[in-house]
């Protein structure tokens, strides 16, 4: 992998994985991808090459990878669990119909292609502790139904055609770099930046609710591994579960009370990201990662609740 295109190089993973792969692959192209009105901006234009790239453009991705050889496309470009639930049309358009031009576009360049799943492409009748790789998966949100049709059409383009796709299930992921946008997940960044402004948090998810987490590092490090891992040794492909911690609210209030005494959280449910968060799994058993490739996170919750609390309070100091 030298020449790497970014499709959705702003957002809350793309923003990180563009730099990580910069400081990585010094003398290729890390190209980041962007659409109209989210340009880089500060470092991230300044430190590589950038290029409109709109997912919904089968066009616009050839020209990309056409102009700076590209090898390998991270396709990082979707709406959130939530945001997806309210705009389901444009959720299918960019996460299933934008993956197809992603591929298509592979398949006539020759490019490996990484394209993120999530603990969202399970449903109510997954198992809920430890859910195995193999498993059942109906969700019943739009989300998930476009990360397992990405999984599929994904797999598919795999054996059908050779192109060399590859992927994880992404856990609910935590960073004081870029804030996420409309996800189930959201409010375990949330909750760190109420706790270091001194604010009470109003937690929309209701305590013992577990889902998988992970800090960002693991899940840039996750990406970056899958996609160099020795090919003879994969027995799948599309989609990894992946696994660093699962907790509940009172789990990580609990964690950063520990550094922050006087933080106060309140509850204040939303309906529909609750409905969306009772329909995942509480925790992947991510095995077959750790078998396959090697896989093995690096942060655990105290972790990284003591590097986020010391991250934003340097950021908010700023
Ligand atoms: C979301 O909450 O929508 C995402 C995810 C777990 O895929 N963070």
């Amino acid at each position: 992998m030298k020449n790497v295109l970014i499709i959705g190089s702003t957002g809350q993973i793309g923003s990180e994985l563009t730099m990580k792969l910069r400081g990585i692959y010094t003398n290729g192209n890390i190209v980041a991808g962007y659409i109209k009105g989210a340009e880089p901006k500060g470092v991230l234009a300044e430190s590589g090459p950038s290029a409109e790239v709109d997912i919904t453009s089968a066009e616009q991705i050839a020209q990309a990878v056409d102009k700076y050889q590209v090898d390998t496309i991270y396709n990082l470009a979707a709406l959130l669990s939530a945001v997806a639930e309210n705009k389901p049309q444009l959720a299918w358009k960019i996460g299933v119909g934008g993956l197809f031009n992603v591929l298509e576009v592979a398949r006539e360049k020759h490019c490996a292609v990484f394209t993120p799943s999530s603990i969202g492409s399970f449903g109510l009748n997954t198992p809920k502790d430890h859910t195995p790789q193999d498993t059942i998966q109906r969700p019943n949100t739009m989300y998930g139904v476009t990360k397992v049709s990405g999984e599929l059409l994904s797999d598919y383009y795999a054996h059908r055609f050779g192109v060399d796709t590859r992927s994880v299930r992404f856990p609910g992921l935590i960073s004081y770099v870029t804030p996420p946008g409309g996800g189930t997940t959201d409010y375990a960044v949330d909750i760190y930046y109420s706790a270091v402004k001194g604010e009470t948090f109003k937690c929309p998810i209701a305590a013992g609710t577990f889902m998988d987490m992970m800090y960002m590092p693991d899940a840039l490090r996750a990406a970056i591994e899958i996609m160099e891992a020795d090919a003879s040794r994969l027995v799948h492909r599309n989609s990894f579960n992946i696994a660093s911690m699962s907790f509940d609210p009172e789990m990580i209030y609990a964690s950063i009370k520990k550094y922050i005494p006087d933080f106060k959280m309140q509850y204040e449910h939303d309906h529909l990201r609750q409905a969306i968060a009772d329909s995942w799994p509480n925790s992947l058993d991510d095995s077959c990662a750790r078998a396959e490739w090697d896989w093995k996170p690096e942060f655990d919750l105290d972790t990284m609740t003591r590097d986020m609390i010391e991250k934003l309070r340097v950021k908010f100091s700023k």
